[in-house]
């Protein structure tokens, strides 16, 4: 996988991923949620903050942060994964974060369901897509923008795609978004558009930079590819043992041990999660569902010889869609789902 670049480097200490040892909780507590921040976090005011709703709109309009709060509440636990998770094992690397598995969390969002502010203001028929502007602007591919992406009105309208206020309770943290951002369950993390200041229907495809240039997979660089939308199905063990500070290396202690994970997917339900021992695969026990998008805990017991060994996990959902074993070749790194690897040694 070669050596890292210090532009990586920068990368991955502005953003931040979970900690694995946060598998354990159902709600990824604040501070803990992982990060991605394309440009700069922009220093914004919730007191004079305004959405603006325009383009093809019956009633264009501009919404305060009290306006929306004064408004009915949905909260909606999401689980939400980078499309780029996983890219930090793919090999050649693509130049960008290089996360290895833990971009991602899960949290409460609270706020109104887009769909009621899109009724409010009645978006035209002739509408094709619908726009999210953030209030970060950069440059990325030579090109300067603001952080921008679309849906089509059928996502958009789903009940619960929400404009947040709120995360487990909580006013939005200033690197989340503060003080408003869309939140789109079961899409990877980059549809869920931060710092939201504007939203546009327009009647032709959005072809902004993190629309068209970026968020594809695509086996061969130029090419069109497939746009990134849901989220492939995946999921995480909380490694056992201790870890060595450098290295990451893990001594287990022998005898029984308790493993703990969590499965997604945002296409379907998981339907089930196999955990492996040196290649011997086992169905492991499924807590109850905790929610359409959110993770769902599972759990393994292991009878831990002594020696080193590895430990993976992998589940299926509902379309019967399986992660594999190995990362699936993208030239940009995204949804690497493959079987997560922990090795440990028993002593
Ligand atoms: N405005 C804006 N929204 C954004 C981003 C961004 O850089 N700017 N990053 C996106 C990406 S790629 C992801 S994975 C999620 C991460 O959300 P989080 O940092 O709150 O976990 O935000 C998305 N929304
Ligand atoms: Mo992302």
């Amino acid at each position: 996988m070669g050596r890292y670049m210090q532009d990586e480097l920068a990368l991955a200490t502005r953003n931040s991923g979970m900690p694995l040892e946060a598998l354990r909780y159902d709600l990824t507590p604040l501070g803990l949620h992982y990060l991605l921040i394309h440009f700069d976090i922009p220093a914004t005011d919730a007191a004079t903050w305004q959405l603006r709703i325009e383009g093809l709109v019956s009633k264009p309009r501009a919404f305060t942060l009290a306006e929306l709060q004064r408004m009915p509440a949905s909260t909606v636990r999401v689980t939400m994964e980078c499309a780029g998770n996983g890219r930090g094992q793919t090999s050649p690397r693509y130049p960008s974060m290089p996360w290895l598995e833990e971009g991602v969390s899960t949290a409460e969002w609270t706020g109104v369901s887009l769909s009621v502010l899109l009724k409010k203001i009645k978006i035209k028929e002739s509408t094709q897509e619908i726009v999210f502007h953030g209030a970060d602007r950069g440059i990325d591919r030579g090109i300067e923008h603001a952080f921008s992406r679309s849906l089509v009105p059928a996502e958009a309208m789903r009940d619960d795609v929400l404009v947040a206020y709120a995360m487990n309770g909580q006013p939005l943290l200033p690197q989340h978004g503060a003080p408003l951002r869309l939140v789109v369950p079961g899409w990877y993390g980059m549809a869920s558009v931060k710092w939201l200041e504007r939203i546009e229907a327009i009647d032709h495809a959005f072809e902004g930079v993190q629309q068209e240039g970026s968020y594809h997979f695509r086996a061969v660089a130029g090419e069109k590819g497939v746009p990134c939308t849901r989220m492939r199905v995946n999921c995480l063990m909380a490694p056992p043992g201790i870890p060595d500070y450098y290295g990451r290396r893990r001594p287990v202690d022998a005898g029984w041990v308790e493993i703990l994970g969590r499965a997604w997917s945002g296409d379907a339900p998981i339907r089930r999660v196999e955990f492996a021992v040196d290649g011997v695969w086992q169905d492991v026990v499924l807590d109850a569902s905790a929610g359409t998008h959110a993770w769902r805990r599972w759990t393994a017991r292991w009878n831990a010889p002594r020696g080193a060994h590895e430990l993976r996990c992998r589940a299926t959902d509902e379309t019967g869609a399986v992660q594999p074993l190995e990362p699936a070749w993208d030239v940009t790194g995204f949804g690497n789902n493959a079987a997560q690897r922990v090795e440990v040694l028993v002593r």
